[in-house]
């Protein structure tokens, strides 16, 4: 049904709602001032030339711009935490926004490249990945999950409040929310199913994700299953998992590899993919023909504790998107 189409929608997202470290007044503050490199990491991966290589290199035709959104307009002055998520109706806003963007680029059959920005934001991609395959292709998507972390708390299961470690649970309805100003706006057309969703890279789990994916009998690749049965053998068994013919969405995290490779993230976990086994999921992903959507998050570069650890992680984020679009194959 699709077998790499030619046009691509660039979404590039300067918001870090859903990671913060710091309190809300000054995110809303930060955000207004547009000062807080927010913009950072979408900025860095498209001045690296990343997108130049995209429309030059690999032939593809960009559509959306090369600003960077930053959502100014839709983070309110105040936004005080509800059940427990921080900065709640910012990111609910925003995602329900960028839901609205994706879709409309996923429903013209253009494969939707979207550079993070925290995981907060792929509730809004695979929203409207979803939704859009389900209206223009009769399916269901299926999702890989890439990362060191599951981000399928529900807001009562996470500790830290950071809704970037909770957008699967959204996406899958395990976390279910009435108030359209607080991910009530989420249909059922939205959603991705339990069956449909697979993980890879996974090293740090809470305990109340663990349950969650036990008890929803999830389909997980962690660190251990990769050291055992080579990368090779886990995308193999990962793509069998979600069956021929499904259109696929890659969300990748850019903490699934090693701070070796990307120190510069906000949550890092040692004992990570290399960047080799990284591209080989996104290559292995581009051949299968069915990528429809690409979400790079977590890139960081205001984190680095210096200026290399912010290019190194930079250019390994452009190098996992340069090879989910097929540009090392041959
Ligand atoms: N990410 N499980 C932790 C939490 O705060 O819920 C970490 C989440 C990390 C999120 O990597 O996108
Ligand atoms: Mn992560
Ligand atoms: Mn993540
Ligand atoms: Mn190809």
């Amino acid at each position: 049904f699709l077998s790499h189409p030619e046009d691509i929608g660039v979404v590039a997202v300067g918001f870090s709602g859903g990671q913060t470290r710091v309190a809300t007044s000054q995110l809303t503050k930060m955000a207004w001032q547009c000062k807080a490199g927010v913009d950072a990491a979408p900025k860095a991966l498209i001045e690296s030339g990343l997108l130049t290589q995209l429309r030059d290199e690999l032939n593809y035709k960009l559509h959306g711009d090369d600003e960077v959104h930053l959502y100014t307009d839709l983070v309110p002055k105040e936004d005080p935490p509800y059940r427990n998520m921080k900065n709640p109706m910012a990111v609910s806003n925003v995602t329900q926004k960028l839901c609205d963007q994706v879709y409309s680029h996923a429903k013209e059959g253009r494969l939707v490249l979207t550079l993070g920005g925290d995981h907060s934001i792929a509730i809004g991609t695979i929203a409207g990945s979803a939704k859009a395959m389900r209206e223009r292709l009769g399916r269901e998507i299926a999702v890989i999950w890439v990362d060191a972390h599951a981000d399928i708390n529900t807001p009562e299961s996470s500790d830290s409040g950071n809704v970037h470690g909770m957008p699967v649970a959204f996406v899958t309805g395990l976390a279910k929310e009435k108030k359209p100003e607080y991910f009530g706006w989420l249909q059922d057309d939205h959603l991705l199913s339990v069956k449909k969703l697979v993980y890879i890279g996974l090293r740090d789990v809470d305990p109340g994700e663990k349950r969650i994916l036990r008890e929803n009998g999830i389909k997980a690749f962690s660190m251990f299953d990769i050291d055992k049965h080579g990368i090779g053998r886990v995308v193999e068994m990962a793509l069998a998992h979600i069956g021929n013919d499904t259109p696929i969405h890659l969300s990748f995290d850019v903490d699934a590899l090693d701070p070796m490779w990307a120190p510069s993230t906000g949550t890092p976990v040692r004992g990570g993919l290399t960047l080799r086994e990284g591209d080989f999921i996104c290559e292995s992903v581009h051949q299968t023909g069915s990528l429809v959507a690409v979400d790079l998050v977590e890139v960081n570069p205001s984190l680095a504790t210096d200026h290399v650890g912010a290019s190194e992680t930079v250019r390994a984020g452009c190098s996992l998107v340069r090879c989910a679009l097929g540009e090392s194959l041959l």
